[in-house]
This record gives C-alpha cells, structure tokens and sequence, in this order.
C-alpha cells in the first residue's frame, strides 16, 4: 500500500526577498542587484544587499518554522550563486551554501519545496535582451539541471519558476520591475520565453529520471464581475485568458487555447517568437503538479476606450492606486464592499476555493500546492510582540476555504503562508511586512515571533484533528 504523504503545511521565502550576503562568496549580480542599486529606478531606495539575512540565519529561521508547527519550507535558489554570470561556470560555493541550508531541513525535518528561479535573472542575461532573447530560456534548461544534479537526492518538490504572469507583466507591461518596459508585444514575446525554459527544465528533469514532483507557480486570478450581462461575461473571459489560461493551459496541457491566439491577433501581438518545434517542446514539458500563489480575486469590467495602461499601487503611501485597462480585453474594477490591507488588497477568503473549483474543472485531477498565501501590513513590535489580528483574519479564512475544496476532493497537497519572516517586498521596500516571524532590520539578529505564527501552529493541530 501507497503510504499517503502528510500534507505540507509551511511557509515560503524567496532568494533576493531574504538572503542577502548579495557579495557573498562569488555571487554573481542579478538584475534586482543592478536595479536595487540604481537611483533612478529605485523610488524607495532600498536594497537587498542585507535583506532578512537569511544567509547567515537560515539555520534560525528554519528551526524557528519548525517550532512554529510547520513540516515544509519553500525557498528559491539564486541562479546567480549558482551560475555567477547565468551561464558558465558554477560556483561550488552557492552549491555548498543551498547544501547547508537543504541539510538544515532534513535536520529539523522539514520537507524543502525548491524554486529555481523567483525573479533573479542573471544581469549577463539581461545584457543580451534578457527573457526576450530565446537564448535565455536554454540557459534557464542548463541552470536548472545544475540544480537537479546538485541538489536532487535532497529534494522531491521542485518548482521551476515563481509567477510567469506576473513577473513578466510587471517588468514588461507596467514598467516597475526591471527591465522596466511598458510594452505588450516585448512582454508576449518575454512570457513565451520564461514558459519555454520552463518546460525545457521539466524535460531535463524527466532525462534524468530525476526523484519528485515538478512544477510551476502561478498566480491565477479567480475572476469577478459586479454586473452580469453580455459584456461583463465577455471581460471576464477576457480577464481569464489574460490572468489566467495564458499560463495554466501550456504548463498543464502542453498548448494554449485557440480563444488566446484569436484575442492576441485581435491585439496585433506579433507572434513570430512562435518557432517549430516548439508545441512538442511545451507537450514534453508539463507539470506534475501546479503550485497557486493566492491573494485576491481580480474584479474586472467591460474595456471602454483608451489605450492598454497598467498601473499597480506599489509605495502603499498613496492607497489604492492600481488601474488596469487592457485595450480590446477588459478594465480593473473595484468591489467597494470588500475589506483591504493598506496596498489596495483585497480581504475576499473565498475566492481560493472558486479558485480551486475552476481549476479542477478546467484541468481536471492534477495536484495542487498552495505556494504562496499572505497579506502585507505594517506590524508593529511592543515590548517584544507583534499583534497582527488582521493577518490572522485572513490567514484563517484562506485555510477553512482551502480545507473545505480538498475535503470535498479536490487535490491539493500543501499551503505555504508567504511569508516564513519578514522580507523585502518587491519595490515596497520593508514597511511592507508578510512575515510570521517579525525581523528587526536594525539588528537581524532579533526575531519576534508574531500573534500570527502561534496562531498557525494551532490552526495546524486543528486542521490535522490534533
Ligand atoms: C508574489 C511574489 C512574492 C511576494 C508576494 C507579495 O507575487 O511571488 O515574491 O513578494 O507576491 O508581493 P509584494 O511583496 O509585492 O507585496
């Protein structure tokens, strides 16, 4: 008899958002290095040069998830410890660095969820156009069969790479990440290129015959609308192939659908990135289970004129800045009867279980794992506590919701809140805090355990009928 995996009930960090140590050993620069360090581009001026410190405190961290109650860990690698310039050669110190950190886990019994890639290109790649260049998506295939013959007998959970979608529509579509371009076409052609190495590293893993599951994260968006006509239904398709199917349908089906090419022609998106051979590429390459970053739904609306702008509210000093119109598709609308956090994001629980019915529904029996779950606040350290009902709130409604699809049979097979401690957010700098556990960055060697990550191990023990 099969013995049933215990769920993985943990949290998640990525490499730049926490290690720091960026000039540690031979660590080659990634783009979020030469973009942190740039002031024109960097509006907060802040860095992860030091970030959490994970680098040296990884040990702590993990014993501290752990002691938490939590079994799992999810951590990305930087390809550019492992590959300083992205491709060439490797740096036995970064291996023996994710060594160290890997054999902390088996240490606390902790099981890893490795991603290879979370936003950290390599700055040599960028140099050479980056993912728009297809020559990127094989460097991506070689990296990560380093990290297969490296660091296989330890992992049996591998990610490939942390949100496609998202990545791309920020650094390519609303300018705010690097390369910092607001361009359609360019963030067609830069998404194709990041799928592509995706699944070109799923096919290397099965060459190797390599121990695990693999996946991708996505962050799909369980779609909403405040009306229900015609049109409304019409931008929610729209809202779905765009958020949505772009991503899902190549990772789990080996394609995308014929409604997303008919939309991208509608757009004149120049599709000549498309080569031969590249379905068979894509049908090689699907996933053995699909890792779902879960936040808030996206409410959308009928386009109504103007053309394609893509604005995300990022500093959280001005509230609620986001607008989206994507030209011929759909606009952001707003539910103003929804609870938010001080960046806009919504407080809406259920929408991870729509989410997990239209996924199951779309792509039938395959796995799920809840990669990422949390809510960004700017906690507040008193006399050694950290009071944070809020996240709590929405912690707890995001897990009864989840719960409730897989006790109703739907597959999913861990959930990782983001994040495990407190760490840099993308642009927001550090006021923006996810973390269970609280990091004074003045002094990175106290950690405070937040309200939070007790009340996790108890909703742990609850759920697992402890
Ligand atoms: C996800 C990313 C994470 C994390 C999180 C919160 O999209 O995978 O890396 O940052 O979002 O986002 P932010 O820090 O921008 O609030």
């Amino acid at each position: 008899m099969e013995l049933k995996e215990p769920f993985l009930w943990g949290s998640a960090t990525a490499a730049y958002q926490c290690e720091g140590g960026y000039r540690e050993d031979d660590k080659g620069e990634s783009i979020w290095d030469v973009f942190c360090h740039s002031e024109k581009n960097n509006i907060n001026a802040v860095t992860g040069d030091v970030a959490s410190d994970h680098y040296h405190r990884y040990e702590e961290d993990i014993r501290m998830l752990k002691e938490g109650g939590q079994n799992a860990y999810r951590f990305s690698l930087a390809w550019t410890r492992i590959i300083p310039k992205g491709t060439g050669k490797i740096s036995q110190a970064g291996i023996a660095f994710y060594k160290r950190v890997l054999a902390a886990c088996k240490k606390y019994g902790v099981t890893p969820l490795v991603t290879i890639y979370h936003y950290d290109l390599p700055q040599p790649l960028m140099e050479i156009g980056g993912w728009e260049n297809r020559e990127v998506a094989e460097a991506f295939a070689d990296y990560a069969q380093v990290c297969f013959e490296a660091f296989g007998d330890e992992v049996r959970h591998w990610v490939t790479i942390n949100e496609p979608d998202y990545d791309t529509m920020c650094a390519y579509a609303v300018g705010n990440y690097p390369p910092n371009v607001t361009d359609m076409n360019r963030r067609a052609k830069a998404l194709y290129h990041m799928l592509l190495a995706s699944a070109k590293a799923v096919s290397r893993f099965r060459k190797l015959q390599a121990k695990g599951m693999i996946g991708l994260v996505h962050a799909p968006y369980p779609i909403a609308t405040l009306q229900d006509d015609l049109a409304y239904r019409e931008a929610a398709k729209n809202a779905d192939l765009f958020y949505n199917r772009c991503i899902a349908d190549p990772t789990i089906t080996g394609w995308f659908c014929d409604d997303l090419f008919v939309k991208l022609k509608e757009s004149n998106i120049d599709l000549s990135f498309i080569k031969e051979g590249d379905k068979q590429c894509f049908m090689e390459g699907t996933v053995d289970f699909l890792g779902l970053n879960v936040y808030e739904r996206a409410v959308v609306k009928p386009y109504t004129s103007g053309e394609t702008c893509l604005k995300i509210n990022n500093t959280g000093k001005s509230k609620d800045k986001t607008s989206i119109i994507v030209k011929g598709w759909f606009e952001l609308d707003k539910d103003s009867e929804v609870k938010r956090n001080p960046w806009g994001m919504e407080v809406y629980p259920k929408c991870i279980y729509d989410l997990l019915y239209m996924m199951k529904e779309r792509y039938g029996d395959i796995p799920f794992i809840i990669t990422e779950n949390g809510i960004g606040y700017y906690d507040k350290l008193e006399n050694g506590q950290v009071h944070d009902p809020y996240r709590i709130e929405y912690l707890d409604g995001f897990i009864d919701w989840m719960w409730k699809a897989k006790e109703e049979g739907i597959d999913v097979r861990g959930y990782f809140v983001w994040s495990t401690m407190d760490l840099y957010s993308w642009i927001n700098g550090y006021e923006k805090r996810y973390g269970l556990v609280y990091v004074d960055y003045e002094d990175h060697e106290k950690r405070y355990p937040k309200d939070s990550y007790y009340w996790y191990q108890k909703k742990i023990d609850e759920k697992e009928g402890k």
